[in-house]
Order: structure tokens, then C-alpha cells, then sequence
């Protein structure tokens, strides 16, 4: 192979690469798209093949090799170069004029302080570290003195840059950077509404979705999560130093770093308090959640001078906002089924105008809840709303209860099919196991077809309603038998579209263990766990099925709670009913694909020296351990190869006296082909 079409590919790639980082910068920095989704995922796609075709040329800092690599056994812990500080906080107007004054004081001035000014985001600080413009690691914050290794994690994040845009700013050789992790309002409530779907546990604020993701060992898991950054912060940055904060900020934004577009400088703390309140007049209107306000000096030379408490800078303050309460009375309070089938207490309450919106209901959550509060109807109670829409009962008002309220107890029915509802023993949450309950029907057929699920296209949830509401499936597995005749008379139902939902369902039935057991929805068993299963299992289903509690509590990852949740589902024969009835419709698990790799490598080690000019020395070490073999960084008797670039000294010298074979980088290039 002729190395100059190579080379056309190899700048090709590097062109696609940088059209693609540029889009990021226009989208995630700037706000202002030049280029539709779809054209978007083309460049993607284009890059994505080209670099199928050459995996030779696939570098980590690739636009597509944000997902990848094996699942963790745990976090590595890394210290921070400098401690990650905490802010102190201002709990109202009255103590950002305390920190104002004790700013002036520490400086010796009395004057009009410049402070920059942004949103406190509700997520998790984290550290993310560039070294010559590439991300090479990440970490959380943890104790401020050390955190753990979540690159993989992070590396999943879309506006996160893994090359820096230096065209116009040098990137310096160390670069670190502080920001906050978080989960946006509506990625929140879509990444919940999936969760209920597919029976997992809710989180119960953006914030815990945002930790939660960053904790998943399996960097697949978090690369499915709505995450989001956006950078504030320095730590060590070599070669360049800044006469304020606001230029370090400037500088972020054009290396292509997310920077929060609402970060102001403000001059006087009389406009910090003024940004202050408009924040939290806006507050409700912010597509992510906030808890306050930040306040940094911006002067460099003052932030020196002013320096440090024991865990928090004396030149930043956060500024908390106030609780979004209000009181109402209790109207009435009904048991309602989830999709999921938990039956859970909801109160109707007198409207009432709280956090920017008027609210009429508040879950409470469960039985424990109500006894723990004694909530009853008539009841005045205070209520809250943290961030998201669905306010949370924070206590009775009791001296404003009239003589003859009762306690609420939740009832011993489903209320939607009357049958019996259980308590696990780890939740709080009762529940109503039985499959065709009307109530859970939807849900569970909208997640069984989804994507991760059985992928079955183009069942959306009109659909499912019309499904449901013409009795044409009760249960999932009528899925299976359902004919043209069925489909023909639907709204909206053409002969073409009947077809094609007919062909994407027997299409869906050839599937994996994994995907099949996802779909049909165990509590707590989720698309990961679900691998798990499919491999201690191999892919035998029925085996699986039959399995006890004890022997499940055996596999590494699942315990006593998903053990028993397992048993549970398959004590129930309605169940295992469904389950049957679909593979006797032809339901088949196949082998998950472990295509074998390229192992040519397999056993031998590689030595890198000199200046190479196709690959840098990480990409050319990782394309050859991807292929089975190591590389080293000295040469020995082992060494099956040296490549050697210009400038190579007393590798290559060692190399030629011990006869080992000595490659250029087009012959080692050569070899991956
Ligand atoms: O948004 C935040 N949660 C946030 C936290 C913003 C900042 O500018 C911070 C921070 C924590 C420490 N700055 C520091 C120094």
C-alpha cells in the first residue's frame, strides 16, 4: 500500500476531526449552531467509518472515542495538585455585605471591589486535566485533597473538549481545570421517566443523577446520561499566569471549554447583591438547578493577597438563595399506580403559588412518610419546592389542625386492578406485582419496545395508547400475535406503516439474553446488570429463571435486594407465563456478538523512539496493546520491535547491537494494516 493515499485518509481524518470540534465550540461555547443534528451525526459518521476502515489512525483525543474501554473494578484515588476548595457561604444580602467589607479590610482599601458573578450550579465539582491541549485525566473533588480517577466517565461528556481549539490561544503544557458536573432540569426528568420504564430506582434530584452517573464504573452507563459541565475554576496552569479572573475565564471559553454564558463581572458589591436577586428571580426559569450565587475578586494580585481560610478561599463567597416555601391545606389525599406499579399517596392540595408557579399536588412518597409526618386531610401544611416542579410536604402545621381529621393509611389494593400490593423489604414503596394491572400496561410495553429494549421502531406511545385501548395487548408478548388485520384498522394506520411495524417487530425477536431480560422489566434490573446476568448465565434463559436466590447471590454485582426482586418476579407463574408465551412466538437470544478481535500483537512488546511524526507515542502504545502486545519504554532482549523516528539515539543503538528488527514509522503503520 502506497503511503500517499494514506496519507489523504490520515488528513482527512484530521480534517473531519477538527470540523467536528469546531461545531462543539459553536454549540456547547458559543450557543450558535451553524449546522443542523443531522448534519451534526453525518460529519460523526463520516469520521466514524473512515476510521473503521484505518483503526490505525484512531487517536484518544477522536470526537468518537468518548466511549470505549472495559468496565473498572473501582476508582483509582488521585490527589489534587492543589487542594479543591469548598466556598463559604452567605445566607443572605446582610452577610455579602460582611464579606465585602472583610475583603476591603484584608486588601486595606475602601473601595469598589470588582467580583465576577455567576449561577451556583447544584452538581459535582470535579478536576479535568490537559496536558499540551489533550485531556488526559479527570477527577472528582472528594475530600478537596484528593478524589478519584473519572476520566473514562468524563470523557463521555459531549461539551467536554478532549483536544483544545489552539488555533488562536497556545494551549500551556499543564493545564488544569475546575468545573461542575450536573444534569439540566429536562435531562433529569427525561433520565427518571427511563428509569420508571425499565423499573429502576428514581433519583430524587438532578444532583444525585449527576453523582450517580459519575460513579458507574462502566463508562457505557454514564455515556447514556444527560451530563453536562461547565468550567469555573484554574488549578495549576503552567506558563501562563492571569492579572484576573475574568481573562482566565476568556481564555477557557476559546480553548473551547463550556463556560456558564449567565458568569458577569460586577463592580461594588451592591451589584453583586443585585445580581444576586435577579439570579434568584430567574432561577425557576434556568434550565439546570441552581443553589445560589458565586462571588470571586477578580484581581489576581488581590486574590493572592487576600488568600486562603482553612478550606475556602477569602476571596470567594456563595450566596444562598432562600428556601422556595409557602403554606396550603390539605384537600385530599388518593393512592395512585405508577407505571411501574408503585402505589404511592399523593396529596391534592388548595393552589398555591410557590417558586414561580402554582402548585396543586405533592407526593408523599409512601406510608412511612405520612406516619413520620402524620399528614392527614384538612391538614395546613408547609410545603416546598426544591428546583424541580413536584413540591415536597415539609411538616403539618399542627396548631392549625381541627378536632376530627383521621390518620391516611394507604390501601391494601391496587387501585387500579384490585389486586394485593406488596412491600419488598428494602423499599418503603408498596407496589402491585401483577402484570396486566391497566395501570402499568403502558409503561411496560413502551419500555419493552424501546431501544435498549427489544428496539422495536416505530411503536411510539400513541400507539401504545391505541394498543391498549382496542385490547389488542394486555401483556407484552401480544406484541408477538398481533396481525396486519389488527394494525389496518388503527388511526393513522396505512397498509405501508402496518407493514413496516409488523417487520420491525419479527425483526426485534432475534435479540440477546441481555436485551430481552432489560426489556421485560425486573425491579432493579437494569441494562447493566442484565450483561452481568447474560454472561454468569450464558445466555440460557431458562436456566436463569429457574435459579434461587442463593445461587444468584453468588454472582459478583448482584445482592440480597436484586436477588430476592428476581426470585420475587419469577414466583409470580403470570409472569413466567409472558415470558414463555414470547419465546414460543419466536423470541430468540442469540449469542452476543464477542467478535475476535485483531490479536496480531499477541506476546510482543514494542519499543518507541525518536520523534514520531504519523502517531503520537500514546496512540502508537495504545494501537498496539488494543492488538494484543505492549509497549515499552526500554529496550531489552524481549523486544520484539524498535520503531524508530528521526533524532532516535541509544535505543536504536542498543536495538541494532541486540538484533532486534528496527521499523520506521510507515513500516510500523505497515504492520496494523
Ligand atoms: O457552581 C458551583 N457549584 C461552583 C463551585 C462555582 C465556583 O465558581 C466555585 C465552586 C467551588 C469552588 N469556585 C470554587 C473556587
Amino acid at each position: 500500500m502506497g503511503s500517499k493515499p494514506l496519507m489523504d485518509i490520515l488528513n482527512k481524518i484530521r480534517a473531519l476531526r477538527k470540523q467536528i470540534r469546531d461545531h462543539n465550540y459553536r454549540y456547547y461555547v458559543l450557543d450558535d449552531p451553524v449546522i443542523s443534528d443531522g448534519e451534526y451525526d453525518a460529519l460523526l459518521r463520516e469520521l466514524e467509518s473512515l476510521e473503521t476502515q484505518h483503526p490505525e489512525f484512531i487517536s484518544s483525543d477522536s470526537p468518537t472515542q468518548r466511549v470505549g474501554s472495559t468496565p473498572l473494578s473501582k476508582f483509582e484515588s488521585v490527589p489534587h495538585r492543589t487542594p479543591m476548595l469548598s466556598l463559604s457561604n452567605a445566607m443572605n444580602t446582610e452577610e455579602l455585605l460582611v464579606f465585602d467589607e472583610r475583603v476591603q479590610k484584608g486588601l486595606g482599601v475602601s473601595k469598589k471591589i470588582e467580583y465576577v458573578a455567576e449561577p451556583k450550579l447544584d452538581g459535582l465539582g470535579v478536576e479535568l486535566i490537559y496536558e499540551n491541549g489533550v485531556f488526559i485525566s479527570g477527577s472528582t473533588r472528594g475530600d478537596g485533597f484528593t478524589g478519584e480517577d473519572i476520566t473514562q466517565n468524563l470523557r463521555t461528556i459531549r461539551s467536554l473538549p478532549l483536544r483544545l481549539r489552539t488555533e488562536f490561544l497556545p494551549a500551556p503544557s499543564l493545564l488544569e481545570v475546575r468545573g461542575e458536573v450536573f444534569i439540566s432540569k429536562a435531562g433529569f426528568q427525561s433520565l427518571n421517566k427511563t428509569r420508571e420504564l425499565s423499573g429502576e430506582p428514581l433519583f430524587a434530584n438532578p444532583r444525585n443523577a449527576a453523582a450517580g452517573s459519575l460513579r458507574q464504573l462502566d463508562s457505557t452507563i454514564t455515556a447514556d446520561r444527560p451530563l453536562s459541565v461547565y468550567c469555573y475554576q484554574p488549578g495549576v496552569v503552567k506558563g501562563k499566569s492571569y492579572a484576573n479572573h475574568s481573562s482566565f475565564l476568556r481564555d477557557l471559553k476559546n480553548w473551547g471549554f463550556p463556560v456558564n454564558p449567565l458568569i458577569r463581572t460586577v463592580n461594588g458589591i451592591d451589584a453583586a447583591v443585585a445580581y444576586h436577586r435577579d439570579m434568584e428571580a430567574k432561577r425557576n426559569d434556568l434550565p439546570y438547578e441552581i443553589d445560589g450565587t458565586v462571588f470571586k475578586v477578580n484581581s489576581s494580585s488581590y486574590q493572592d493577597e487576600l488568600g486562603f481560610r482553612s478550606r475556602s478561599p477569602k476571596w470567594a463567597i456563595a450566596g444562598k438563595f432562600k428556601a422556595q416555601q409557602a403554606t396550603t391545606t390539605i384537600l385530599d389525599i388518593a393512592a395512585q399506580v405508577g407505571r411501574t406499579g408503585a402505589v404511592t399517596p399523593v396529596a391534592t392540595f388548595e393552589p398555591v403559588f410557590v417558586g414561580g408557579v402554582t402548585v396543586t399536588h405533592a407526593t408523599l412518597h409512601n406510608q412511612d412518610e405520612i406516619d413520620r409526618k402524620d399528614i392527614r386531610v384538612g391538614d395546613t401544611v408547609l410545603i416546598e419546592r426544591a428546583g424541580d416542579v413536584i413540591p415536597k410536604v415539609v411538616k403539618v402545621i399542627l396548631e392549625k389542625r381541627t378536632g376530627d381529621s383521621q390518620p391516611y393509611m394507604l390501601p391494601a389494593q391496587c387501585p387500579s386492578c384490585g389486586h394485593p400490593i406488596y412491600r419488598s423489604e428494602d423499599e418503603t414503596v408498596m407496589r402491585c406485582q401483577y402484570l396486566s394491572c391497566p395501570a402499568q400496561i403502558r409503561g411496560r410495553i413502551e419500555h419493552f419496545v424501546s431501544k435498549n429494549a427489544m428496539d422495536i421502531d416505530g411503536i411510539g406511545n400513541k400507539l401504545v395508547d391505541q394498543f391498549v385501548e382496542a385490547e389488542l395487548v394486555k401483556t407484552v408478548n401480544d406484541l408477538f400475535t398481533l396481525s396486519y388485520e389488527d394494525l389496518l384498522p388503527l388511526e393513522r394506520m396505512a397498509d405501508k406503516s402496518a407493514r413496516n411495524i409488523l417487520n420491525a417487530i419479527n425483526a426485534s425477536k432475534k435479540t440477546t439474553f441481555a436485551k430481552f431480560l432489560y426489556a421485560v422489566g425486573i425491579r432493579n434490573v437494569g441494562e447493566h446488570l442484565s450483561k452481568v446476568l447474560e454472561k454468569y448465565f450464558q445466555g440460557d434463559f431458562q436456566r436463569f429463571m429457574e435459579t434461587s436466590a442463593e445461587e444468584l447471590e453468588t454472582i459478583y454485582e448482584v445482592g440480597k435486594i436484586v436477588a430476592d426482586g428476581i426470585v420475587r418476579f419469577w414466583s409470580d407463574s403470570e409472569n413466567i407465563r409472558v415470558v414463555e408465551s414470547c419465546f414460543r412466538s419466536g423470541v430468540e437470544l442469540v449469542d452476543v456478538q464477542t467478535s475476535l478481535e485483531d490479536q496480531r500483537f499477541s506476546g510482543m512488546t514494542f519499543v518507541f523512539t525518536g520523534s514520531l511524526e504519523i502517531f503520537t507515542r500514546k496512540d502508537a502504545g495504545e494501537m498496539v496493546e488494543k492488538r494484543g502486545g505492549r509497549s515499552s519504554g526500554s529496550v531489552s532482549k524481549k523486544t520484539n520491535y524498535v520503531v524508530a523516528g528521526p533524532g532516535a539515539g541509544s535505543k536504536l543503538k542498543k536495538a541494532e547491537s541486540l538484533d532486534i528488527p528496527v521499523l520506521s514509522e510507515k513500516e510500523f503503520l505497515e504492520l496494523l494494516i
